[in-house]
Order: C-alpha cells, then structure tokens, then sequence
C-alpha cells in the first residue's frame, strides 16, 4: 500500500480548511533536555510537524537532535535549511526553499544544485517552497545571512504578486516569514492578498508568540503556522498554540 506523501496531507488539509501547527526547533538553540521537554508536551498537546533548522547553525547538534526526535516521536520532521551544508537524511523530509522575496541566485537556484545530488540519493519527501522573507521592524538573521532584501511590511501587492509567479513556477507551498524573533508577525493584509493570489498551501511564521497573533494568522489565510522562539522561552506555549489549532479544526468536523 502507498503511503500519503507529506505533500499530499497538506493538500488534503488545505482542501477541507484544516490548520496545523509547525513547532520550529532551531539547533542553536537546543540540546536534548529541552528537546525532550517539547517532547514531552507534544504528547499531550499536538503537533503536526518539526520544523529542524536555523538562520545559522552554529554547532554540530542537528543530526544527533533529529536521530532523538525520530527515536522518540512519530512527529514528521521537515528540514528548514538555510544552507546545503544543513542536509540530514534521517528527517522525513525538506522544505527546498527557493527565496523568492531576494534577488540572490545563490538561494534561488544555486545551493539546490549543489544539494541535488544528496536528495536524489536521500530518501527525503521534497516540498517545493516558495520562501519570502518579510520586513518585520529589524535585520533578521535570515536576512543578513542570505544577503536579500526582505518584502516590504505594507506591501501585500508585491507579496501577492511574489507569491502568484511563485506558483506559475511550480512551486508547491508558500512560506511568509517574518524572521525568527520578528518585532511584530506578517500582516494579516499580506497574508489575505497572498491567499486570494495562490490556491497552494501557505506557511506563516516568524514572531507569533500570542494567541491572538496565532488567531489573526489562520483567520487571515494561513494553513501552518510555524512557532520557534516563543516555545524556547516558555515550553507551555505549545499547548497555547496546539489549542488554538484545534479549536479552528473542531468546527470542520473532518479528519484528514
Ligand atoms: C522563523 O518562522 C520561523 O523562521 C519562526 O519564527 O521563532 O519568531 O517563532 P519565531
């Protein structure tokens, strides 16, 4: 029997307006204790997917962190690489991010050229990502690190237009991020512009650290919504945001 991809159950949950909650588990900023924690409280509270990456990386702990999760969860892990150095086989997947919003070639086409052979020869389900960073009040790492120009905060037109061409190029799913720590989180105007432009499944991230943040993303248009830097400072707020996910789900009365 064919098992679903991790493409097809987004789609599926897309289609019948099911949100999920990505958990973004930056290895910077992680060993297994508090690894174990998010753990723990994902047991209790779900979680759809482990986000694994970082703007940076600066230490050699991804592999081992991933190796932990998989022993301990059944939790897909998606690989979020800022990099072709950051490839890990044992994940379940890669969001192949394309970052749309800069004009670098180097992350619009040429890690991925570099990265071709590793995935051809991985098992690693490959989710074409359309990756548009967005100006959220101050440089992100993202930003400096990629050498691009983030999308103008008030700017939904462009993104709008971003994310449509995005599309056209065959890209499979959207992602709208503020950055990691982001002074305030997209727009839910840009993310409304972004979802009349695209029929894909859009991501939301960067600087979601209360509820109704979380709220004004779904309602706005957000199929995932991705949370890092406040569940580091306080675990608890996963089970805030699984909460949040579910109560959108409840009143669909579907399963996907
Ligand atoms: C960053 O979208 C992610 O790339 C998550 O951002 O860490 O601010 O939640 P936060």
């Amino acid at each position: 029997m064919r098992l679903t991809s991790l493409y097809e159950v987004l789609a599926k949950r897309r289609a019948h307006g099911q949100k999920s909650l990505a958990v973004l588990l930056d290895p910077d900023h992680l060993d297994e204790a508090s690894c174990e924690q998010v753990l723990e409280l994902s047991r209790a509270h779900p979680v759809d997917y482990f986000f694994m990456g970082g703007s940076l990386v600066m230490n050699t702990r991804q592999a081992s962190l991933i190796r932990f999760i998989k022993s301990r969860s059944e939790v897909p892990v998606l690989l979020f690489p800022s990099h072709s150095l950051h490839l890990d086989p044992q994940a379940d997947g890669i969001l192949l991010l394309s970052l749309i919003s800069g004009r670098n070639p180097d992350f619009l086409i040429g890690q991925h050229v570099i990265s071709a052979p590793l995935l051809r020869a991985s098992n690693l389900q490959i989710l074409p990502t359309g990756y548009m960073l967005v100006d959220t009040g101050r440089q992100t790492t993202a930003s400096y690190m990629s050498g691009t120009t983030p999308l103008p905060h008030d700017k939904p037109g462009i993104a709008a237009c971003t994310a449509m061409a995005g599309e056209q190029l065959g890209l499979r799913l959207m992602y709208l991020d503020g950055g990691s720590g982001a002074m305030y989180p997209v727009s839910a105007a840009m993310i409304k512009a972004v979802r009349q432009a695209v029929d894909i499944p859009i991501i939301v991230g960067g600087g979601i650290n209360t509820t109704e943040k979380a709220q004004a993303a779904l309602t706005a248009g957000a199929d995932v919504i991705v949370v890092g830097n406040q569940i580091e400072k306080a675990p608890a707020f996963l089970a805030e945001m699984s909460k949040v996910v579910r109560s959108f789900n409840a009143v669909l009365n579907v399963t996907v």
